[in-house]
């Protein structure tokens, strides 16, 4: 054992470099420094010194291209003291450099950098001095710097989504979605957009812990936790273990090289409380402190990490249907249900712990379990993991590739294992990592999408363009994985069969992206017909709510074939496609923000219709996530909450469509049913109530029955021929109610209408509103129909915050009362409140 540590040496520093930051546009005659943000980016710099307006405000992005291909200086000068120079380390750490960048110290170079997903390090002891210090870095132009390696080729990769003539982004290790995207402008930006860090250290430093879970009962989880210790200089080392704020766990001593030392701990938790995905149980996480100590007393700075104790499995084997994809966690095949999730913002560094926060919270509140962080966005920030792990939201992750190919030289591949070590390494102690995936669509793209023809290869460039492919995706990626992750799942793209004898993106082999509906124009009834194993993606678009579209728009731009409009809608068919499927079930709305609202009905309808046709088909098929969570710009798009973070009519229809019993009507072959499906993990008891009534309230039919609903399970429990249960009357003028009563609480409702919405006859609701002080100190709702009120609409109200419900039908006699939920309930003035509030319903729109 090493004797009793002294405290004498200088503890590690570690300093944050936000301070002090200048930048400007390099090779300019009239270059002045301007003040900086780090962590932060070329253009919410420009912006902060008003160079440049808000990019997001009408086209204002089109006149900022130009920013893509100038060269970029940040600098800022920082004080070193003796002490600090006393280690025998003292280390630069860039978390993140976006991403040609080329750093001096002192004058003197220090690194380069290539990749805006790696984190750089350099011992920048030698260039320190004390005093005052200069830290320079330059980014040079990522169109410009790989401009050679693209017109070199000699044949075209295809980049869809690059907004560019040239596309070039494929060289480039950075965000896929910086150069456009179907719903993101075209924002390249460069800079410093992760922390910079000064490390100071003696001896030896803690680089990692992997917390690897061997086997896991109710009585104890047997773990081990892998070390890696950066030693200045060999010594002994003893390195101790404990659960923060409990007595020690695991302790050993260890003989320490030069260099990188690898050491295991092998530790137990007795009665381990487990970590299940939200609905399921508790988020249970274990945080874990690892401490060394060194013979000479040197200081060394502890690390911790959090794990939860969970056992994951991805089933993807052959059976009768094909090849099954599901996910079991601790034992229980779990039904996904979620969103793809892109970044929040064009620009990365702008998203705080607050918003990273509300729109996961969001998710949970939507009854979701899983979010896919998908490939053409980032490896997210630390933070947002966190919080999946608290929030119980399990995390499909791909690596950063989206719908294009890419090149496969020596540099480039080596570039990316790195990126793939780095983030594996980075992401692995998370619990709500679920599986790793190579790539967005690639795969499909590549068997399917006829790139083959477009790009008119020879067979030779092709036999080159699949191999590099391979190379990648089959070979690197997943040696990866196995090396530093070797417990998680890693499917080769999505979506994908992974086997070269399968067909992929094909209903029964596991996971799907379907855009028949959208894309091709189908009927969205075709959801049903496409339902695969794993729905990992298929949307539709609306535009976000009028405040929204008031925040990049003037009143004259409101039509949205104006160029404003046009510039915050990027799919080149959108508009159409919307019209098109518009026309198909409504009828023509009266004016732009009518068409608004009944725009996001449309998605909100069309996207129920398929994840209850997901949710149906259980076992069958065990995932469900919509394109798309969120957006990184106030945007026409696939999402369901928007850039501001406003819930559109999808997200509030998920909350229902994904709740953990779902009640579901649907109509095939003339047959109308009503399905239960139940998330739960025991049995349920309770009475399903079948009604048919007219829009009056009139009571036509009703039937009640006792049932039994298996854990797990999907099932129909009522069916009636259409004709039989509307026996003549007018399908545009009734409603199906099927209602499940567990005792006397309600557990879900579902409406099921015989007639498009364009063919309802629907009635003045003669709505009655009342805006009261709610209890709590916020503000009530109450709202009270008359006669069937369709999709009843809260808005109007311009103060941050939202209705607890939306867009919701109430029934003839019914009173509901909506929470209006805000931060500072108590100061809203209840007068104002009700002035600006605007109700509407289906049937004010026409
Ligand atoms: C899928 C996604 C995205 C795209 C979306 C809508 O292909 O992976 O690339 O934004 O469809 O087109």
């Amino acid at each position: 054992m090493l004797a009793a540590v002294s405290t004498t040496a200088s503890p590690p520093h570690t300093i944050t470099l936000d301070q002090g930051w200048t930048f400007r546009q390099q090779g300019k005659p009239d270059g002045a420094w301007m003040p900086a943000t780090v962590p932060g980016c070329v253009h919410t710099d420009l912006l902060a010194s008003k160079k440049i307006a808000d990019p997001f405000y009408r086209t204002n992005e089109k006149d900022q291209q130009w920013i893509e291909n100038a060269s970029w200086e940040y600098r800022t000068s920082f004080k070193v003291d003796r002490e600090v120079l006393a280690h025998d380390r003292v280390d630069l750490v860039f978390k993140g450099l976006d991403t040609y960048a080329r750093v001096s110290l002192n004058g003197r170079p220090l690194l380069t950098a290539n990749n805006m997903f790696r984190e750089w390090r350099a011992d920048a002891k030698r260039l320190l001095k004390e005093g005052d210090n200069q830290l320079v870095i330059l980014f040079a132009s990522p169109i410009e710097t790989v401009m050679p390696a693209y017109q070199k080729l000699g044949y075209v990769l295809p980049a869809v989504n690059d907004q560019a003539e040239k596309r070039v982004s494929i060289f480039t290790r950075k965000a896929p979605y910086h150069y456009g995207w179907d719903w993101g402008p075209r924002l390249v930006t460069a800079g410093v957009w992760r922390p910079v860090l000064l490390q100071a250290w003696s001896g030896a430093r803690i680089v990692d812990v992997q917390v690897v879970q061997g086997p896991l009962t109710d009585q104890v989880a047997k773990l081990s936790a892998v070390v890696e210790v950066e030693a200045a200089r060999a010594g002994k080392a003893l390195l101790s273990l404990r659960l923060r704020g409990k007595e020690q766990l695991a302790t050993r001593e260890v003989q320490l090289r030069r260099g990188v030392n690898k050491t295991r701990l092998e530790f137990e938790i007795a009665e381990p409380r487990r970590w299940w995905p939200a609905g399921m149980g508790e988020q249970a996480l274990y945080p874990i402190d690892v401490d060394a100590a060194l013979p000479g007393g040197e200081a060394v700075a502890p690390f911790s990490t959090r794990v939860g104790l969970r056992t994951i499995e991805v089933v993807h084997q052959k059976d009768k249907d094909g090849k099954s994809f599901f996910f079991k966690v601790n034992g229980v095949p779990v039904f996904m249900k979620g969103a793809n999730y892109i970044p929040s913002d064009s620009f990365p560094s702008r998203v705080t712990a607050d918003r990273y926060r509300s729109l996961l919270q969001s998710a949970v509140d939507a009854n979701m379990n899983m979010l896919r962080v998908w490939g053409g966005g980032i490896y997210e920030d630390d933070k947002f993991y966190d919080l999946c792990d608290e929030l119980g939201l399990l995390v499909w992750q791909d690596f950063m590739f989206g719908c294009s190919l890419y090149p496969g030289d020596k540099d480039f591949l080596e570039n990316v294992r790195q990126e793939a070590i780095e983030n594996v390494r980075r992401l692995r102690n998370h619990p709500s990592v679920a599986i790793w995936a190579g790539n967005n669509e690639s795969e499909a793209a590549w068997v399917g999408w006829g790139w083959q023809k477009q790009f008119g290869w020879t067979k030779q460039q092709q036999a080159r363009i699949w191999g590099d492919y391979k190379k990648l995706f089959h070979v690197l990626l997943p040696k990866v994985c196995k090396e530093h992750d070797p417990g998680r799942f890693y499917t080769r793209s999505s979506p994908s069969a992974n086997d070269d004898a399968l067909p992929v993106n094909k209903v029964g082999f596991g996971d799907m992206h379907f855009w028949g509906v959208w894309h091709a124009q189908e009927p969205y009834e075709s959801y049903k017909a496409n339902t695969s194993r794993f729905m990992s993606e298929y949307g539709f678009q609306s535009f976000p709510e009028l405040e929204t579209v008031k925040s990049y728009t003037l009143p004259t731009d409101w039509n949205i074939e104006s160029p404003v409009m046009l510039s915050h809608q990027r799919h080149p068919r959108g508009n159409q496609l919307i019209r098109e499927y518009m026309q198909r079930d409504y009828r023509t709305p009266r004016d732009f923000p009518s068409f608004l609202y009944v725009g996001q009905l449309l998605q909100a309808e069309i996207i129920r219709f398929a994840a209850e046709a997901h949710r149906r088909r259980m076992p069958y098929c065990m995932g469900s996530l919509y394109w798309q969570l969120d957006d990184c710009w106030p945007v026409a798009s696939w999402s369901g909450m928007d850039y501001h973070l406003r819930w559109k009519a999808l997200h509030y229809y998920a909350r229902r469509f994904f709740a953990p019993v779902l009640v579901s009507p649907t109509e095939d072959g003339g047959v109308v049913s009503v399905h239960l499906v139940s998330d739960r993990q025991k049995e349920l008891a309770g009475r399903l109530v079948v009604r048919l009534q007219d829009f009056a309230g009139k009571v036509l039919s009703e039937v009640a029955r006792d049932v039994r609903v298996p854990a797990g399970s999907s099932a129909s429990y009522h069916s009636v021929p259409r004709a039989e249960l509307l026996k003549g009357v007018d399908p545009g003028k009734v409603v199906l109610v099927a209602e499940l009563r567990e005792k006397t609480t309600p557990l879900g409702r579902s409406l099921f209408y015989f007639a498009k919405a364009k063919d309802l006859t629907l009635p003045a609701p003669q709505l009655a509103v009342n805006v009261s002080r709610a209890a709590a100190g916020g503000v009530t709702v109450s709202l009270t129909a008359g006669r069937l009120a369709k999709n009843v609409y809260l808005g109007g109200v311009t103060i941050p915050g939202r209705f607890s419900d939306n867009y919701f039908d109430l029934l003839a006699g019914e009173t509901v009362n909506i929470d209006f939920r805000t931060e500072a309930p108590a100061t809203i003035d209840l007068e104002a409140f009700q002035k600006a509030l605007a109700v509407r319903t289906l049937v004010d729109t026409f």
